[in-house]
């Protein structure tokens, strides 16, 4: 079973961000599939709900050093 969610996010200056995060969010287990728009300032993720949360992909992001908020 797979669920996808859009998260808004803050903080990205260059699309070397993009990057990180994507590569970031794509590390995690429970993480099928994650995609970053710079310009839209959005994250696309595809992940497993038996493995990780949306709270857990968010907090990632903020790791990293950029805002994340869950789309509803
Ligand atoms: Mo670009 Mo983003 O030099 O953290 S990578 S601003």
């Amino acid at each position: 079973v797979s669920e996808k969610v859009e998260f808004a996010i803050t903080g990205m200056t260059c699309a070397a961000c993009s990057t990180r995060i994507e590569k970031g969010l794509n590390k995690l287990e429970g993480v099928t599939k994650a995609s970053v728009n710079l310009a839209l300032e959005t994250a696309s993720v595809e992940y497993s709900p038996s493995q990780i949360a949306p709270q857990d992909i968010t907090q990632r992001v903020e790791k990293l050093g950029y805002g994340a908020k869950l789309k509803s």
